[in-house]
């Protein structure tokens, strides 16, 4: 089973009370206060691994809670501090906090919470999985590896009673409890990072791509939704170079309204800088490449229209069949600015250009970034030295 959102429950560990003792001793009569601090609770983080790629340990234990502090004790004992909970989840969740408290029951079944309807997202939940989260919920991206996120702090121990000790008062029996560790509801939701993704049509020949131009092992079958879980594959490109490209399940028109599986694993691709449109050119289903494509952007389009703004182009599939050349020229026709690579996925054919293809785009983008960022570190410096000036400037009047 292949789980990309899932929705847990976190209580970080709360901190244990401070002691109320005396010091007991043999020949010391009134020892005074000894008692120790208590220990700080644990903190649940979320911590990106490249060794997890996808979220179904959680789904099936959506509790994560880490332990509470030790109490203090006498002679001055501090309670033993508890260690954070730290679950590794995959590079690319993002993680989003319910409102407290949240209104429903993680363990109902579809059908309870559909007459519930304690929740907007119930229904949807139902019908296909949780629904989509507020962005303004959105608390954390953990889209590097290593990158950690606090989603519960753990609770601070509390006070002994020998910080209470007073000239007037030389045996308190005070001391404070310690604090409650954070809960909260949690929605996690992984999107698969890769340079480009994949679209097309159920048995577009996707699958065989990605097997055609990296080392992943996607299954590829002759029936509609072979896939049915985003992977991600590693393409090798000239002078040593990598990227990454995902497949995803087959779209088909109508997926807004979740037809076939539905459009929203093209979650998966909203990371992606470049979308390669799979066309089967060959129409071997008896449809139209043309009409697919026109299909597939509005779905794009649908699902969220800065994914259709992204840069694409066209990947023509299929060309060893007969079909496929007249239909190429139709589209070389309907889509003059858009790049169209003619490929056979299944001999090889085309895969070399692709990849340079690929190359060139990897290539564009890395400079875009590096352009932007010399421009936001200009833009920084000016700003410092700008602030610098006004300083030199107000102290001017000083120095003279
Ligand atoms: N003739 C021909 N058949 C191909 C080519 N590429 C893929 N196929 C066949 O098309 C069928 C579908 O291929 P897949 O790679 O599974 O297609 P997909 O787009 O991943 O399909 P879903 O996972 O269902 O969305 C398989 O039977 C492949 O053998 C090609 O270049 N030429
Ligand atoms: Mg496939």
């Amino acid at each position: 089973m292949f789980i990309d959102r899932v929705r847990v429950h976190a209580k970080a560990g709360d901190g244990g009370n401070g002691s109320a003792s005396f010091r007991r001793e043999k020949f010391i009569p009134k020892g005074g206060p000894d008692g120790g601090d208590g220990g700080d609770g644990g903190d649940v983080i979320l911590r990106a691994d490249v060794h997890v790629d996808q979220l179904a340990n959680l789904f099936f234990e959506p509790i994560l809670k880490a332990k509470p502090g030790g109490k203090g004790s006498y002679r001055q004992r501090h309670g033993k501090s508890a260690p954070d909970l730290v679950v590794p989840v995959p590079v690319g969740t993002l993680v989003y906090r319910f409102p407290t408290p949240a209104p429903f029951d993680p363990y109902a079944e579809p059908a309870d919470l559909i007459e519930g309807e304690e929740h907007p997202s119930d229904r949807s939940r139902a019908k296909k999985g949780l629904a989509d989260p507020m962005p303004e919920d959105l608390v954390a991206d953990l889209d590097q590896v290593g990158k950690e996120f606090i989603i519960c702090h753990g609770g601070k121990g509390g006070r002994g009673n020998i910080h209470f000790k007073s000239s007037r008062n030389q045996a308190p029996r005070r001391f404070t409890e310690g604090t409650e560790g954070d809960e909260s509801w949690f929605l996690l939701e992984m999107r698969s990072i890769a340079f480009a993704g994949l679209v097309g049509y159920p048995n577009a020949g996707k699958s065989t791509l990605l097997r055609a131009i990296s080392r992943a092992h996607p299954k590829v079958g002759s029936y509609a939704f072979t896939t049915r879980n985003p992977q991600v594959g590693v393409v090798d490109l000239e002078d040593y170079k990598k990227t990454t490209v995902a497949d995803i399940p087959g779209l088909i028109e109508g997926a807004h309204e979740n037809r076939g599986l539905g459009h929203q694993f093209l979650r998966h691709v909203m990371r992606c800088s470049f979308l390669l449109m799979v066309l089967d050119m060959a129409g071997s289903e008896g449809r139209s490449p043309l009409d697919d494509l026109k299909a597939l952007r509005n779905e794009l389009e649908l699902y969220n229209p800065e994914l259709a703004e992204r840069p694409w182009c066209i990947v023509a599939n299929k060309m060893d069949m007969q079909e496929a050349e007249a239909n190429l020229k139709a589209c070389k026709k309907k889509y003059p600015g858009v790049s169209i690579l003619p490929i056979c996925a299944e001999l090889g054919e085309g895969i070399p250009e692709l990849k340079a293809f690929l190359q060139e785009k990897v290539e564009e983008e890395g400079a875009r970034i590096a352009a932007e960022k010399a421009l936001e570190e200009a833009t920084a410096s000016s700003n410092e030295a700008e602030s610098a000036n006004q300083g030199a400037s107000s102290s001017t009047p000083l120095v003279y």
